[in-house]
Formats: structure tokens, sequence, C-alpha cells
């Protein structure tokens, strides 16, 4: 989509810190990051919520968290812990409408989230 933020990074049309990239997902360090560790897996294919995934989604996924388990690796952080989310729709906080696993991890969390 022309005007959405992540689309516009998987296109290379502004920058970002890309930590691992292949056909189906660009992944890269959240601007504004809430942990140590704080990268954003993002599908190249432009799904604005979760709530729009469908059964032809499911491989992506599913590849999605692969990505997520190698980067955690990678990063360090699998051993000490990390957080996975997927926010949905404006109670959540979603604030880019393509839809966008976070990794946060390399300090505690708090549970419940705020
Ligand atoms: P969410 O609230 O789940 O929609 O999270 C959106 C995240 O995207 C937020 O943590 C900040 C990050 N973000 C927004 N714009 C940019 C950008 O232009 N570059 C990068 N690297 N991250 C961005």
């Amino acid at each position: 989509m022309s005007d959405c933020i992540f689309c516009k990074i998987i296109k290379k049309e502004i920058p970002a810190k890309i930590v691992y990239e292949d056909d189906k997902v660009v992944a890269f360090e959240d601007v504004n990051p809430q942990a140590p560790v704080h990268i954003l897996i993002v599908p190249i294919k432009h799904i604005p919520t979760i709530l729009d995934i469908t059964q032809d989604d499911n491989a992506l996924i599913g590849h999605i968290f692969m990505v997520a388990n190698n980067i955690a690796k990678n990063k360090g952080i699998s051993g000490s812990g990390f957080r996975t989310v997927f926010n949905c729709n404006k109670d959540a906080g979603q604030a880019v409408y393509h839809i966008h696993l976070h990794i946060l991890g390399g300090r505690r969390m708090a549970w419940p989230p705020g």
C-alpha cells in the first residue's frame, strides 16, 4: 500500500535497521525501542490487522514465528526470555496498520502488560 510506512520500509523507500529479510518477511529494529532488544517482523504482504489473516496466510504466520525463534537466538535473548506481541486495533495501541510481530527482550517484563 502506497501510504503504509512498513510497505515503504519493505521497498527500501525509507531507511530502517534491517536485521533479517527473505522473500516473505522483513525484520528491523523498532524506531522507539521499549526494551534493549525490540525488533519488528513484518510480512511483505500488506495485511492491516491480525483480523485480516486468512487460511491462505497460515504458512506465512508460522514462518513469522520461526523467524522470531531465530532472531531471539541470534540476539542472545532466548535463554533469558522474551515477549512476542501482535497488537490489534485501538485498545491494544496498534499504531501501524500492517501486521508486525514485536520481539521484546533483554530486560525483565511485567505482567499484566500496561
Ligand atoms: P504498534 O503499536 O503495535 O502498531 O507498533 C508500531 C511500532 O512501529 C512502534 O513500536 C514504533 C514502530 N515504528 C513506527 N514507525 C516506524 C518507522 O518508521 N521505523 C521503525 N523502525 N519503526 C517504526
